[in-house]
């Protein structure tokens, strides 16, 4: 018998699962650049800080967020949208790092999707207890692209689901350094995230951190 030498998935296998039709789990991928990718998120954030923003229907939402490229994502009392400038600040989001653009770009080559040029990535930052409920992303104008994610941090379980909201639901696990790739005719599904349950990452701490790379513009 062979007794595991690390205490995490540091190793862990590069293996790939199909998750729909034009959905697919790369296991691992992202895993040797997470310390680089970390360094990029922190200056991200320090440029435009992550927020809790309020939905149209006037909650509070339990994930942080913050975003780069040349849009980002912003949800406010008069609706969600893709936005130039950080409302928070007056300023342009800061330009995608080189780092999380080419990442994004391998990812998507590899599950079928060639020239992938995304203008936004969404930064979801998660503290235990934090959630987000079941929804479809159609505010990007070009849903012919696929939808690019990296995982970084503590696990949370991903819910998959159907075109309608009452479809039934599939349960995924999402560690850090999984990279999924979203496309074609599973870009509409409903899909969310269950409350992270508390616990701490090695390198990132008591938190997960989620970038979804996106053509929004
Ligand atoms: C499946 N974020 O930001 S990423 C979101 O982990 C969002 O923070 C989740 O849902 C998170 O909108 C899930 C995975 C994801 C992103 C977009 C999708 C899955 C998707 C679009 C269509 C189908
Ligand atoms: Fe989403």
């Amino acid at each position: 018998m062979t007794l595991p030498l690390f205490d995490d998935n540091a190793l862990a296998e590069r293996t790939t699962e199909d998750l729909g039709p034009a959905s697919r789990v790369l296991r691992a991928f992202a895993l040797d650049k997470a310390t680089e990718l970390l360094r990029e998120i922190e200056r991200v954030a320090t440029a435009s800080p992550f927020r809790h923003m309020t939905t149209p229907g006037g909650h509070t939402m339990s994930v942080g967020m913050t975003s780069c490229g040349e849009l980002g994502w912003v949800s406010d009392a008069r609706g969600y949208r893709y936005a130039r400038l950080d409302p928070r600040n007056g300023r342009p989001w800061p330009a995608m790092p080189e780092r999380l653009l080419t990442l994004a770009k391998n990812a998507a080559d590899t599950a079928g999707f060639s020239d992938f040029t995304p203008d936004t990535c969404l930064i979801n930052r998660y503290l235990p207890g934090a959630r987000m409920s079941l929804h479809q992303d159609k505010d990007e104008r070009n849903r012919d692209a696929p939808i690019v994610s990296v995982s970084l941090g503590i696990p949370a379980t991903f819910l998959f689901g159907g075109n309608q909201r009452s479809d039934p639901t599939r349960r995924v696990q999402l560690r850090h350094g999984d990279v999924v790739v979203w496309g074609g005719e599973d870009r509409l599904r409903f899909h969310g995230i269950q409350p992270l349950k508390p616990d701490d990452h090695r390198l990132v701490g008591p938190q997960r951190i989620n970038l979804t790379f996106r053509c929004a513009g």
